[in-house]
């Protein structure tokens, strides 16, 4: 499968190695598109130019299989990118931490998104595992 992953950048860099972690354990048998999400040595600001950044993220969007989002970290990047994917009729599963961050309704209200909550990194890498190992 082809899965995009989505996890903040500009909404703060905190658990960029957490999506680290997500991404090799879902390239074990899957082609992650969004490899550079979990990269922690990229600049947030700088890099290719956002107009870039866009016409190829949202072409990936329409690309892939399923979108894997971690969301504990806020980020109006990957909220875009969750309406988006729902827009193109796309699999959407959003893990977080609800110890650590209340989930947007927007994204919580909504019926056709897959919630996954956690509490430990080991129990969401489980998670990955289970659904996509
Ligand atoms: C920096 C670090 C890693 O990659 C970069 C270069 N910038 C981006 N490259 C590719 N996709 C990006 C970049 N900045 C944001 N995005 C997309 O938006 C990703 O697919 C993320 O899931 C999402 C993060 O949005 P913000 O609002 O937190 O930046």
């Amino acid at each position: 499968m082809k899965i995009y992953f989505a996890g903040s950048i500009r909404g703060g860099r905190q658990d960029a190695e957490l999506y680290r972690k997500v991404i090799a354990v879902l390239k074990e048998k899957h082609q992650v598109l969004t490899e550079h999400v979990g990269d922690l040595s990229l600049s947030t600001v700088e890099d290719k130019g956002d107009k870039a950044i866009y016409e190829q993220d949202t072409a990936w969007l329409r690309e892939c299989d399923v979108v894997v989002a971690e969301c504990t970290q806020v980020s109006l990047g990957v909220g875009y990118e969750l309406a988006y994917a729902e827009a193109h009729d796309k699999e959407v599963h959003i893990f977080y931490r609800p110890q650590a961050a209340q989930l947007s309704a927007m994204l919580a209200g909504n019926e056709r998104f897959h919630i996954h909550r956690y509490a430990e990194e080991e129990e969401l890498l489980a998670q990955i595992r289970t659904l996509w190992g």
